[in-house]
């Protein structure tokens, strides 16, 4: 470990943007096992930028990660929680003004604005260099500069890419120990000379001489940039997820979209980086299917991940790939492999509760960092849903809270709130989830949360149908986001917030790989569309959802195996009553009706809300999309 200071400054030059007076690094210590210049040049330069006290090589040792959970705990952003109850773990308590990512803040600098399209927040990539040095300057002046190597994907496998994160945020590089493969490792994958993507964070508080710092630095300029050209990521001002875990969203699904589609562009076949779990089913006779499926925030997608089958579903087996991103690549036999790029789950914690996701809990048990969750009197955590309030908490602003407060609807928990654990600790863990060539992807599931119009299941006819289905996606507003109840926000492929280009061009993306492959005389992956979350007139969910999801996602296998009954309709085959299997469930066929009926009056409203989304993007839709509303309007009509 080398603790080197650095005296003498060097400007960021080429790629990390030019800048005119160049002086030399006076000394930059690095590890003996650090033998990539281009990486220490580079590291030296951001060093000399930023001015930090101290430059610390992270080797991703538990020696480390334990002694900085301990100068955290001295500083004041970590709690250590009791160690019988929660060994191991940690609650640390955010700014209240830093606790989500800010999509307004989050830029795709892409050399031409229609590159990152018209979802996208877009700067010249020139004008945000020159704020980012701005910025930068001087930023981590007193305080330790981390240099955190990470693998996105098992070390060594051909899918996976590895990042170098710089930041000044002790929580952001634990955290990266526990959501990637952090350490020494990476730098040997490195050599001397191989490719990473440069991310570079800084909270942006630099302390003066002597001043006191405070538990959660962070400022409120925030910038989230990307340069997909140039692969490289810069953000400041926050700590939190992700925006500071920049192998995440930044890394994973906004710099990664690009990778995969550039791909293409260098004359390959290209791949996919998306906002997926990834799971395994198998059956009682042994047989083994993995299905990737993406729904928008505030689905349960942790909680699919992890499913439990119900009774009458003895023998069936779910486990866990992942629980959000999947970086999904062809392969020679045709087929698309998907690994989970991450190493670990940063997860929504209130409405986590042994009824909703036991394998969750159990996973929480110990080694866990807890953010913004709620403190008990004996040193433990609690969150809303998790059991039937304590009679006294510590509130995750610090204050007290008894169930009078949450009555009066002040949250104990930040409904933001999060867990970061190791994926290892989870009961449902799949045997392969950090195999190096990653698992073959028999279906995708695209969800959304309706309460009316979309049926429980539906299977996309083809390829195209299903990308029109995904790329038409939307999920309602739940209650809790300001009076807008009902209101559809689309969120094709749930991919919004996350796709680093513009989004057209990743529809299209999709089209071309279903077409490559399918030429190559594959068989593409089924795609299925779902809602568990329909509602009857009272407004009560009629679908139980949880764990009997697991009927749907047999049907679905019975699909692939072409076994399964179904009834074609307006927009694809669905399960008839009599085709799902019933066994330890009673679920009538009126209830069923409520789920599964098709409203023309409300379709035909819907397709003028596709409508809009495909407006916004007219420029550049694919045809076959436009096409394929107007067949479906068709059938609807006829
Ligand atoms: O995660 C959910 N899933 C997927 C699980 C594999 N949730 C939670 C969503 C918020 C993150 C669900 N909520 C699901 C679901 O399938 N379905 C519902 C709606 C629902 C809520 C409660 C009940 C039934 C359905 N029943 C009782 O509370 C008893
Ligand atoms: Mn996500």
């Amino acid at each position: 470990m080398s603790h080197a200071r650095v005296e003498a400054a060097m400007t960021p030059t080429g790629r990390l943007g030019a800048a005119p007076n160049i002086r030399a690094v006076a000394s930059l210590q690095t590890p003996d096992w650090v033998r990539h210049p281009r990486l220490i040049e580079w590291v030296g330069a951001i060093a000399a930028l930023v001015r930090p006290d101290q430059v610390l090589w992270c080797d991703g040792s538990q020696e480390e990660y334990d002694r900085l959970c301990e100068q955290m705990v001295a500083a004041g952003t970590l709690r250590r929680l009791d160690p019988v109850k929660r060994p191991g773990s940690f609650l640390a308590l955010s700014d209240p003004t830093d606790v989500a990512r800010v999509e307004d803040r989050t830029f795709i600098c892409s050399e031409k604005r229609d590159d990152a399209g018209p979802t996208n927040n877009w700067v010249d990539p020139q004008e945000m260099r020159a704020t980012m040095q701005q910025l930068f300057d001087g930023c981590m002046r007193g305080r330790t500069m981390y240099v955190v190597p990470f693998s996105m994907g098992p070390i060594g496998s051909h899918i996976a890419h590895i990042g170098i994160e710089i930041t000044d945020s002790p929580y952001v590089a634990a955290s990266m120990r526990i959501m990637t493969r952090m350490g020494r490792a990476v730098f040997d994958v490195l050599g001397e000379d191989g490719g990473f993507v440069p991310c570079v964070h800084s909270v942006g508080k630099p302390l003066a001489p002597g001043e006191t710092d405070v538990p959660w630095p962070c400022n409120p300029t925030k910038y989230i940039v990307h340069y997909p050209e140039t692969r490289e990521i810069w953000s400041f001002g926050s700590g939190y997820g992700g925006n500071a875990l920049l192998g995440k969203k930044c890394f994973a699904l906004r710099i990664a979209s690009n990778m995969g589609r550039q791909g293409v562009q260098a004359g390959g076949i290209g791949w996919l980086a998306e906002h997926m779990l990834i799971l395994g089913v198998t059956s009682p006779e042994g047989k083994k299917y993995h299905v990737a499926a993406a729904f928008p925030s505030a689905c349960g997608k942790t909680n699919f991940a992890m499913l439990v089958p119900p009774k009458g579903f003895e023998g069936w087996r779910v486990t866990t790939i992942g629980d959000d991103i999947a970086w999904i690549k062809p392969h020679s036999d045709g087929r698309l492999y998907a690994i989970n790029p991450e190493a670990g789950f940063f997860g929504v914690a209130p409405g986590t509760s042994e009824k909703t996701n036991p394998n969750c809990l159990a996973t929480l048990r110990e080694n866990t960092i807890f953010t913004n969750v709620a403190l008990t009197d004996d040193g433990d955590v609690w969150w809303e849903g998790l059991s039937e309030p304590p009679a006294h908490l510590i509130d995750w602003q610090g204050r007290d809270w008894t169930p009078a407060d949450g009555k009066a609807g002040r949250k104990a928990a930040h409904p933001n709130s999060r867990f970061t654990v190791s994926i290892a600790q989870c009961p449902s863990i799949d045997p392969h989830w950090d195999s190096v060539d990653g698992v073959p992807i028999d279906a995708f599931i695209f969800g959304g949360r309706r309460s009316t119009t979309v049926p429980l299941v539906t299977e996309a006819r083809d390829w195209v149908e299903g990308v029109y289905m995904a790329a038409t996606m939307g999920s309602e507003t739940t209650a809790a986001a300001a009076g807008q109840q009902g209101v559809v926000r689309r969120d094709p492929f749930a991919m919004l917030p996350f796709c680093g280009y513009h989004m057209a061009d990743y529809f299209a993306h999709w089209l071309d790989l279903g077409h490559r492959l399918k030429a190559g005389g594959a068989t593409l992956p089924k795609i299925f569309c779902v809602n568990w979350f329909r509602t009857d007139e009272q407004g009560r969910f009629v679908w139980p959802g949880f764990g009997e999801n697991m009927r749907v996602l047999e049907w679905m296998l019975g699909r692939i195996e072409g076994r399964a009954g179904g009834i074609e309709h307006v927009f694809g085959t669905s399960p008839r009553h009599e085709d799902l299997n019933w066994n330890g469930l009673d679920f009538g066929a009126a209830d069923y009706a409520t789920i599964t009926s098709i409203d023309r009056a409300a379709w035909q409203k819907e397709f003028d809300l596709h409508a809009e989304l495909f407006e916004k993007l007219a420029a550049r839709l694919p045809k076959a999309l436009s096409l394929t509303k107007a067949e479906l309007e068709k059938r609807l009509a006829a």
